[in-house]
């Protein structure tokens, strides 16, 4: 196990919550964040606060510099081709349903159909069926086994000359599950199959490099890779932009406005309307200087020991059942005990200072597959630490003594 801790960078982890210290494993929901993330923020309304693209004067050349020297950071830490192919939004939910407004409903018509899995989150089941229901196109849903892994064949079988979008998850945030998006993609464009991948799990926890997937979009928030909230990205590759139109208009998107016609900014100003989140991605860009400095496959390391740790000690609690058992899997285990309410064991650990989440977290198609209400779910970030999970395991077992 690695020696090194993080913890000390989150001053949020340093107090104590119910009167005991604060073992945070919600990080599947929201990220906490580090002291330079919090420091860019103030300083950012300390010293340079005024709007982006507009200003002559000094504070408005300061922050619009910081805004796109922004935009180069992620197209650097996502390895895009150019900057342009980055657009800021507001998280995975708004790039997602920029994607299905801006793309999808120009390019789908009546009969087209739309594959998405088993293990999506509603913000990538939702947008789809919204509009399936507008231009008479079909949702398709790729099953998965029991363990919670797509059956690539039977995926494989369901892609068709009328399937145009292949929009799937790269990492379950209910079971960990992570997708073999490589094999996906290719897979997809043989068959002329447009693909979104959303990386809401996977960009907190591995490298991800666009131009080697090659996914035509890939959608992220902030807020889980130790950003604040409200800040997302869209990537788009380059030559999907020709066939995409903005769904959102105002200020900033446009080169020129008569009450005739409006012409509107090249990409992705164009899919930028308003006044943006400016210090939402002055936070992001340091959040992802932060995470680069350790260094995404450091963090990948430590998460899939605290995963292999976890994993092994929730194993010895008999009668608990982990949800989501793919061989392949990042730091988010799921698991119920026999007929125990989740929302019982999250309220009773939530009282001896320990954040995990309970429900259904989006999933609802997914607990349906597994005939549960919902799971209990633990997901550890890089800086959570060995004794985090022993002090856990601890108050479980005694909170399941409680209850059962
Ligand atoms: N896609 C996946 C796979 C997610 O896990 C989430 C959020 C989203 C999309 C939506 O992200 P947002 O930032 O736009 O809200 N998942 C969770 C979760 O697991 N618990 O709380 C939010």
């Amino acid at each position: 196990m690695s020696k090194v801790s993080y913890k000390d960078d989150f001053p949020i982890l340093t107090q104590k919550v119910n009167g005991y210290p604060l073992v945070y494993l919600d990080n599947a929901a929201t990220s906490q964040k580090p002291k330079c993330v919090i420091d860019a923020i103030s300083k950012y309304y300390t010293l340079y606060n005024s709007n982006v693209h507009r200003g002559v004067h000094e504070l408005s050349q300061q922050s619009t510099n910081a805004y796109e020297q922004a935009r180069k950071d992620v197209q650097k830490f996502i390895g895009a081709k150019k900057e342009q192919e980055i657009i800021f939004t507001k998280g995975t939910t708004d790039s997602i349903n920029l994607v299905a407004r801006s793309w999808a409903i120009n390019n789908l018509k009546s009969g087209d159909e739309i594959l998405i899995s088993t293990m999506e989150h509603h913000s990538n089941i939702v947008p789809w069926q919204m509009i399936c229901e507008e231009i008479g196109a079909k949702l398709v849903v790729a099953p998965i086994d029991d363990k919670g892994q797509l059956i690539i064949g039977e995926l494989e079988k369901m892609i068709s000359e009328k399937t145009k979008l292949l929009a799937f998850t790269h990492v379950s945030n209910t079971l960990g599950t992570v997708n073999p998006i490589f094999d996906i993609i290719d897979f997809a464009h043989k068959n002329n199959c447009k693909v979104l991948v959303d990386a809401a799990q996977s960009i907190p926890h591995f490298k991800i490099n666009v131009a080697e997937l090659n996914c035509d979009f890939l959608a992220f928030s902030g807020h889980k890779i130790c950003g604040p909230t409200g800040i997302g990205v869209l990537y788009v590759k380059e030559d999907m932009y020709s066939q995409m139109t903005p769904y959102c208009g105002g200020g900033d998107m446009i080169k020129e406005v008569t009450f005739n016609k409006t012409t509107y900014n090249d990409p992705p100003f164009m899919f930028e309307a308003g006044t943006p989140n400016i210090v939402g991605v002055i936070g992001l860009s340091e959040a992802i200087k932060y995470v680069s400095n350790i260094g995404m496959d450091t963090i990948s390391s430590i998460e899939s020991e605290l995963l292999s740790y976890a994993t092994e000690k929730l194993h010895a609690i008999d009668r608990l059942k982990i949800i989501g058992t793919a061989n392949s899997k990042a730091s988010v285990i799921s698991f119920n005990y026999e007929n125990i309410h989740p929302f019982d064991i999250g309220t009773l650990l939530d009282q001896l200072g320990i954040a995990i989440r309970t429900g259904h977290h989006c999933t609802q198609p997914l607990m349906d597959f597994y005939n549960i209400p919902g799971t209990a779910r633990a997901s550890f970030a890089f800086y959570n630490t060995q004794e985090d999970i022993d002090i856990f395991i601890e108050a479980l077992k005694k909170s399941l003594k409680m209850l059962y």
